[in-house]
């Protein structure tokens, strides 16, 4: 690493000559924070090889975390912090007049995921890499992310991700890593002495090009990788013929239709299952992936594949990598000549799965023809695998229900949860209501069949970067007090209870949100117009856009309270800025619906003087990693509002609370464990809970129209849909209108309508004892640890994936301190001792 910053600026300039050929100074200012990226990212190779050369000489176990998405958010600040050279830099680049927060700006943002799903991959690649432990993420290097939404007249506008147009300088291409993947065509069958041999000639072969982003640990001393791929014509494959006739037009075309495989992320809500693409994303993904693993098997263990699952975990983050079993099986079959119930056991002992969502239609399932001719060999594989599954289930009572349930293939699909399970030795959800859930209903019968395979492990988020990074104000504070322990080891801010009742502290605590309010204020006026007064209570939802996720009991309620004020009825308890942020699936018409109206009625309301002297509403357009590091810290209220049973846990609950936000919540997803650990008079629930809505969804004993004529207020709000009230925008609102009239209010808003307006007032109006909300608002912080990715991270790394640590690996979480629920055990025989 740099000596000082003497030599920092040194290697610096060498850096631009080397890479940008020219001096530092003649360089634009995103060259030069492109030379900048390149000199850490050379850095942090050396550590990588370092990394590895131990991974290679201990035979270290190592875990491949397979996800569709990765998060990852701007890594320059998170680099330099786990580096621990940012002093050095930003003194460096004074030297030179440059600012470093100049550099942190110039960073794009990649969307390369949809939500929490990917932006649990990137926490969890940072708490393995800062645990010492050695993991690899794998994944699709889109070329366009997550879209770039803007507001028009009140409307999501989608416009594409162009996060590499000025190229990623986290990235390295690494053609020599590249392999090739298959598409399309057919089997041969051919006997062989009393073997059957197959061959499988493809239609099409593409080239799988890794591109890999190293993942520095907090301390620098491990540095893994996150390996993206991208699809590219192969060589061998070119359409010689179409250049050869001087169709040039074929010929551009053909390469065009291998580069789209990797062009879009998909939005996970709303997929169809026809889509061709996205299942050649899936396969080309995991192809590539799971032949880099047996490379490198190889080169450490030659053919001792009985050693496979001591040396190699591979974890499956949602269905989307589902085909990792058949792949795998494929591989070590076809390729490595193993007899099937070795290459079975290999197979089973290796993978694990995570649920991550109840919805039935986000359980991806493929039409099995379009299966079989895309995936025709693979497709063997799944079959045989789904018939032996068939042929060995046992003979219990209600066994055509449960192989009805169970079975991979059914009703001409195939069902991509059930393949999970069975191919895998763990299946986990992301909190325990989640969990309980997938036990007792969406997969009871592969859990009476084999209860083991089943555990939970709540979710975490990085508050390295959630709390650290994001709110310097606070963290400081926090280290003042406490010391700074808590930065490796989360549980350690439980140390801040005994300052939830020191005035300083209080006080101290409340002048940084003030700060951050502000400094959230000033982001709204330039991002919006809309100004917003950071003396006014901040009560935020921000998430994607989903009918379950409630964004419109929100808003109802803040509808009831604009008619209250302008009727005269009452004013509300206590000026309060209502803050929302999220995106909405392109197809997904009522979420995209849900965003209209919030911001129709933010016009209405902000430009109402009568009604703005109590509330304001703002949409903060194109939520992302970067703006949310700004929204956290600045919360007051932390919205969490689903119909209870549907969010399998949530992660922005966790990111509002470490940031001493009370949470205003129903009892749903990890809402369930932040209530425990906080306490009752910390958090405020409210409604439904998921046994009634359960109830009330088998018996239909919800009408909504019994609501709507039973309460004046609801009728009134909800009338305000369709009368003109907000339609100065873009229009009314019919769509919404029909879904909880017509559709019978398939989420539950108008039945929890009342529970919410009396909780959320009840919150507001103990936002008036600063004394009271201070002390609950520190005592979250406090209570927050359980929540770090560290712990989760742990939690996987001891209980399902059998992982040791490197040898300079830093202290551990301490698991006796995290104030959590004993974990459940799942074979924990392969945890190795650390060293
Ligand atoms: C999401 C859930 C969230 C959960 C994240 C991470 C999908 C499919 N699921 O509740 O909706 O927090 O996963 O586990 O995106």
């Amino acid at each position: 690493m740099f000596k000082n910053k003497y030599d920092f600026i040194d290697q610096l300039h060498e850096t631009a000559l080397v890479v940008l050929g020219k001096e530092f100074e003649e360089c634009s200012p995103q060259s030069k924070y492109f030379a900048l990226v390149k000199l850490l990212v050379s850095e942090a190779s050396d550590q990588r090889m370092k990394t590895m050369r131990q991974t290679q000489q201990r035979q270290r176990k190592q875990i491949y975390y397979f996800s569709m998405e990765f998060l990852l958010g701007r890594l320059l600040e998170n680099y330099l912090m786990n580096l621990d050279i940012t002093e050095l830099v930003r003194d460096g680049l004074a030297v030179m007049g440059e600012r470093l927060e100049d550099y942190y700006e110039r960073e794009k943002d990649p969307g390369l995921g949809n939500g929490g799903l990917g932006r649990l991959a990137a926490c969890f690649i940072d708490s393995l890499a800062s645990l010492g432990y050695v993991g690899n993420g794998n994944g699709i290097r889109y070329r366009f992310g997550l879209f770039t939404q803007t507001i028009e007249n009140g409307v999501q506008v989608e416009k594409p991700d162009k996060w590499l147009d000025f190229g990623y300088p986290w990235e390295s291409r690494k053609i020599e890593d590249a392999v090739p993947v298959r598409f399309g065509g057919r089997v041969e069958r051919r006997y062989d002495g009393d073997r059957m041999h197959y061959e499988y000639k493809p239609d099409q072969t593409i080239l799988a090009v890794p591109y890999d982003v190293p993942v520095v640990g907090y301390g620098g001393e491990t540095v893994n990788t996150l390996r993206l791929w991208s699809a590219e014509p192969s060589g061998e494959n070119f359409d010689m013929d179409a250049f050869n006739r001087g169709d040039y037009a074929a010929a551009v075309k053909y390469r065009a239709d291998i580069q789209a495989i990797t062009s879009i992320l998909y939005p996970n809500d709303n997929a169809d299952p026809g889509k061709v693409l996205r299942l050649k994303q899936e396969y080309m993904f995991v192809c590539a992936g799971i032949q880099t693993i047996l490379v490198d098997f190889k080169k450490k263990y030659g053919d001792n594949w009985e050693r496979f699952p001591d040396a190699v975990a591979i974890h499956t983050n949602d269905t989307h990598p589902a085909l990792c079993g058949p792949e795998l099986m494929r591989l070590l079959v076809d390729e490595e000549g193993l007899d099937w119930d070795k290459a079975w056991k290999i197979t089973t002992a290796s993978i694990s799965y995570t649920n991550h969502t109840i919805l039935p239609e986000a359980l991806e399932k493929w039409p099995i023809d379009l299966f079989r001719s895309l995936l025709p060999r693979v497709y063997d594989f799944v079959e045989e695998i789904d018939r032996r599954y068939i042929e060995s289930f046992p003979q219990v009572e209600h066994r055509q229900e449960m192989l009805k349930n169970t079975a991979i293939l059914w009703d001409g699909q195939v069902r991509t949860a059930n393949l999970s399970v069975i191919c895998g030795h763990s299946v986990n959800g992301v909190a325990e209501l989640h969990t309980e859930i997938l036990k007792t209903r969406v997969l009871k019968d592969f859990y009476a069949l084999t209860p083991e395979k089943f555990s939970n492990k709540t979710n975490g988020v990085s508050h390295r970067r959630f709390l650290l990074q994001a709110n310097h104000s606070y963290a400081a504070l926090i280290t003042e007090a406490i010391g700074d322990n808590w930065v490796r080891d989360a549980s350690r801010l439980s140390e801040l209870t005994a300052f939830e009742n020191d005035p300083s502290f209080q006080e101290r605590a409340a002048l940084s949100k003030r700060e951050n309010k502000a400094r959230l204020a000033k982001y709204i006026l330039d991002h919006t117009g809309v100004e917003v007064d950071p003396d006014s209570l901040f009560d935020i939802q921000v998430k994607r856009f989903h009918a379950y996720k409630r964004q419109l009991l929100n808003v109802l309620h803040i509808i009831d309270l604009y008619q209250r004020i302008r009727s005269g009825e009452s004013v509300p308890v206590t000026p309060a800025t209502f803050i929302f942020a999220g995106k909405a699936a392109q197809g997904y018409d009522f979420a995209r619906d849900v965003i209209r109206l919030v911001n129709s009625v933010a016009h209405t309301v902000n430009s109402d003087p009568k009604a703005n002297e109590y509330i304001r509403v703002v949409f903060v357009p194109d939520f992302s990693v970067s703006n949310a590091q700004l929204i956290y810290p600045a919360a007051e209220i932390s919205e969490q509002i689903s119909t209870a049973g549907m969010e399998a846990s949530g992660t922005g609950n966790m990111k509002f609370m470490m940031n001493g936000a009370l949470t205003l919540g129903t009892y749903d997803g990890a809402n369930v464990e932040i209530a425990r650990l906080v306490g009752e008079d910390n958090i405020k629930i409210f409604g439904l809970r998921s046994e009634e809505v359960e109830r009330l969804r088998s018996d239909g004993g919800y009408l909504s129209w019994d609501v709507y004529n039973g309460d004046e207020r609801i009728r009134r709000v909800v009338n305000s849909l369709t009368d003109g009230t907000f339609a100065a925008l873009s229009g009314n609102f019919p769509l919404i209108y029909d879904s909880i009239m017509r559709n019978n209010d398939t989420f539950f808003v108008l039945r929890d309508f009342a529970a919410y307006a009396d909780a959320r007032r009840e919150l507001h109006e103990l936002h008036l004892d600063k004394v009271a909300w201070n002390r609950s608002s520190v005592h979250n912080t406090a209570c927050s640890g359980y929540f770090s990715s560290d712990r989760s991270v742990e939690d996987y790394a001891r209980e399902i994936w059998g992982l040791q640590k490197r040898v300079s690996a830093p202290s551990p979480v301490s698991e006796s301190k995290a104030p959590a629920p004993a974990p459940e055990k799942n074979d924990p025989s392969s945890a190795a001792a650390e060293d």
